[in-house]
Formats: structure tokens, C-alpha cells, sequence
């Protein structure tokens, strides 16, 4: 390639860079009237910078080859921060290397644009091989805590056996991150620690999930509480379960705690993911719960059934039939901003609002867990239904 070509070729991927940033994100009609998605994914691998990807020097690289691509960019860390939304992304290189770059944008829907350079996590004395999503807390002891999951290679077990632990960072400006001890607790393994943002009892709350294996949660499973007397060591010596796996639901196989959980009037909302098996493989959806506002450990509503499941494109990719989400920002004016992935791959947002995110949780049904018990209460429903349908008919005649 000439010189010319080179730079003409540059010239072509930064403005397809900036167009895709600029694309403007519209909400999807339709909807079930509980949230409301987006039409675009707000991030995808071709929103890692160009910069990041390319060698841009004509003498290092004459054929403007991509050095050191960008596979996937989701489970997205998400804060309200300075009147933007931040998102500490799971940006996945193409060697399979997780790490978490910081994504800017005014209106929290669309124009994310990457910050110039990635997080540079600083590492413990044992050093991770993959660090990957983060949830965002903004602490009342003045801190904002990144907490993540960190694997290491199981030096005991196969090729493919890992440890999964909780790695705790904090920082005051997500330029400067200060990391702390991993979480101690006394499962093998925990996967998706969210940090409760206030003191309970003067410590520290966790909301954890302890499991046996890398994969499968074993005999336990479901998302545990715990409380540490303090966060530069903090350990969990005392886990109970507070959300349990059921048998023919959405969280068969595990579930796991999303995003810190939203205080309102009604309760600490949560939003969670659960997971079942399939012939085709493990379906990942989202569901919400409600806790006490003064015993956070306790769940005082739980709809039945799922909140967002994957549709159309969310449905396909590296994990396909895969949503995960792993922060949600609420905003002063009662509006909530739910940040996910979808299979692994790309970001997405959807909106609702507190309000009508606890009309739903505290007005859907919990699972009967039985076929005829599901279908009696839809003949109730049908049954007033019909009669108003009745009375709107006659009033028209
Ligand atoms: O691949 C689906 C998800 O699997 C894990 O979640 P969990 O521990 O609940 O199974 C995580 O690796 C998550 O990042 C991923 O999206």
C-alpha cells in the first residue's frame, strides 16, 4: 500500500469510527409497557477506538493491518458521575484477555465514546489472568468500589480449571484506582459480589454467590449475604443463601446478583440474572426481587417469570441466548437507566422508571410453580378482563 491508500484508508475507519458514535439511539416501539428498549446497542467491538486497534504508522505498518483486535465490548459497570454516565466496560481482546475500559456519554442512551486509555488494574501478589464484570457502588464511606471477578488457573485441576474470586478496587475519579485484597469467604469460588452501598450493622454487606466450580454453583448456589468488618481485608465468615435456585424456573441452574440494589420507598429493588438449561444450551435472563429496607437480607416480593429476556440480535453471539447485566443508574428524576450484555458480546440499555418498576414487582405474582396453579390465576385475570371488555362494548352500543 502506497502512501496515499494508506492514509485514505485511515481517513475511512475513523470516520466509520465517528459515525458509529454518533448514530443516534431512538426507543424500539412496542414493549410490555415495564421498560422500554433501545433500537441500537449502545456499544459493540467496533467502538473500540481505532487507536487502540491499529499500528497507525505508515514505516511500522505499510498494510495498516489491525495489530491487537477487540472481540466483544459488554457486562458493563454503569455511574452517574460529574451529570454523565460512565460505563466500566468488559472489553474482551481478540486473545481472549478481559479488561475494563471507561465509556463516556451525555445522555446515558447514546455517543458512548471510549476514554484514550483503559483501566490499568493494579494487581494483588497473585496475579489475575482475567478480571471481568465490574459493579460500580458508590459507598457511603466516600469511596466508589469497582467490584469484579478475578479468575486465576485452578493450578490443581485441568487445562480449562479455574478459581473464580471477588477482586474489590475503589477510586475517586476512575483514572486512580486503588486495589484491595481479594474478598475471602468460605465458598471455592464466588462469581457476581455486588457491594450493598450502605453500613449494615457498621459493616460492610455483600451480596455473594458461592459456588463449588468455575461453572456449576454444585449442591448451593444462589445469591448469599454476607458482612465484613472491613473492606481494606474484608472477609465473610458467616454466608446465608437469601435467594435460593428453584426447581422448573428461570433460575434452575444458578442465578446471581446484577447491579447493587436501587433504595426506594418500597424497598431495595434488585435486578438479578437467572439461568436454566436447554437443549440448546444455558438461557440467561434477567429477573427483579424486592428486600426490606431495614433487613436488606430479606426478599419481600419476587414476580414470577422473567424481567427481560434475549430477543433478536441479543439473542446471538460468542454465549448466545445470553442477557447479563451488571449495573443500572437511577436518576434524580426517577428514571433508570438498565445497562446489559447481550451473549457476550455487545451493550445494550433499556429504560424505565422507579415507579413503574415497583408497580411491577410489587404487583406480579410469584410463581406458583405449577402448571394448573398458572393457568387458574390467568382465568382469573381473563375473567375480569372479559367483563370490562363487556362493559366498554355495551357502553358503545
Ligand atoms: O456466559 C454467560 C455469563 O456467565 C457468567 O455468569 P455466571 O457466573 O452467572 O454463570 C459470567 O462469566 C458472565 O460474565 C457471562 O456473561
Amino acid at each position: 500500500m502506497d502512501r496515499t491508500e494508506f492514509d485514505a484508508r485511515l481517513q475511512g475507519l475513523i470516520q466509520a469510527h465517528e459515525e458509529l458514535i454518533a448514530r443516534k439511539n431512538i426507543k424500539a416501539p412496542g414493549g410490555n409497557g415495564i421498560f422500554d428498549r433501545y433500537s441500537n446497542p449502545i456499544l459493540t467491538a467496533a467502538h473500540a477506538p481505532v487507536f487502540w486497534r491499529y499500528d497507525l504508522n505508515y514505516e511500522t505498518n505499510p498494510h495498516l493491518l489491525e495489530r491487537l483486535g477487540v472481540n466483544a465490548t459488554f457486562n458493563a459497570g454503569a455511574i452517574e458521575f460529574e451529570g454523565r454516565i460512565l460505563l466500566a466496560v468488559r472489553v474482551e481482546g481478540s486473545d481472549r484477555k478481559s479488561f475494563f475500559a471507561i465509556a463516556e456519554s451525555a445522555s446515558g442512551t447514546d455517543g458512548f465514546r471510549f476514554w484514550d486509555y483503559p483501566v490499568s488494574m493494579p494487581e494483588t501478589d497473585d496475579p489475575d489472568t482475567n478480571v471481568y464484570d465490574m459493579r460500580l457502588v458508590r459507598h457511603e464511606d466516600g469511596w466508589i468500589y469497582g467490584l469484579f471477578c478475578t479468575e486465576r488457573k485452578d493450578p490443581g485441576g485441568d487445562m480449562s480449571a479455574a478459581l473464580a474470586q471477588c477482586g474489590i478496587a475503589r477510586t475517586k475519579d476512575f483514572l486512580e484506582w486503588e486495589r484491595l485484597p481479594d474478598l475471602q469467604s468460605r465458598s471455592p469460588q464466588q462469581r457476581n459480589v455486588v457491594l450493598h452501598p450502605e453500613f449494615v450493622d457498621g459493616r460492610y454487606a455483600f451480596y455473594t454467590r458461592p459456588q463449588d466450580d468455575f461453572i456449576e454453583t454444585g449442591s448451593g448456589g444462589g445469591i448469599g449475604w454476607g458482612l465484613a468488618e472491613s473492606i481494606e481485608r474484608a472477609v465473610i465468615e458467616e454466608e446465608r443463601i437469601i435467594d435460593p435456585r428453584l426447581y422448573h424456573t428461570i433460575k434452575e441452574v444458578k442465578n446471581g446478583l446484577g447491579p447493587a440494589p436501587l433504595k426506594t420507598e418500597k424497598g431495595w429493588l434488585h435486578l438479578a440474572h437467572g439461568v436454566r438449561g436447554t437443549a440448546a444450551g444455558l438461557r440467561y435472563v434477567l429477573y427483579l426481587f424486592l428486600c426490606d429496607l431495614r433487613e436488606p437480607w430479606r426478599v419481600t416480593h419476587c414476580p414470577a417469570g422473567y424481567f427481560i429476556a434475549p430477543e433478536g440480535e441479543e439473542r446471538t453471539g460468542d454465549v448466545s441466548n445470553v442477557v447479563f447485566s451488571n449495573d443500572w443508574v437511577a436518576r434524580a428524576s426517577g428514571e433508570v437507566f438498565i445497562y446489559y450484555g447481550s451473549s457476550d458480546t455487545r451493550m445494550h440499555v433499556a429504560t424505565s422508571s422507579i415507579e413503574r418498576l415497583l408497580d411491577y414487582v410489587t404487583n406480579t405474582p410469584t410463581d406458583p410453580l405449577r402448571s394448573l396453579a398458572c393457568v387458574e390465576r390467568r382465568r382469573e385475570l381473563i375473567e375480569k378482563n372479559l367483563e370490562i371488555l363487556r362493559q366498554i362494548k355495551g357502553a358503545k352500543s
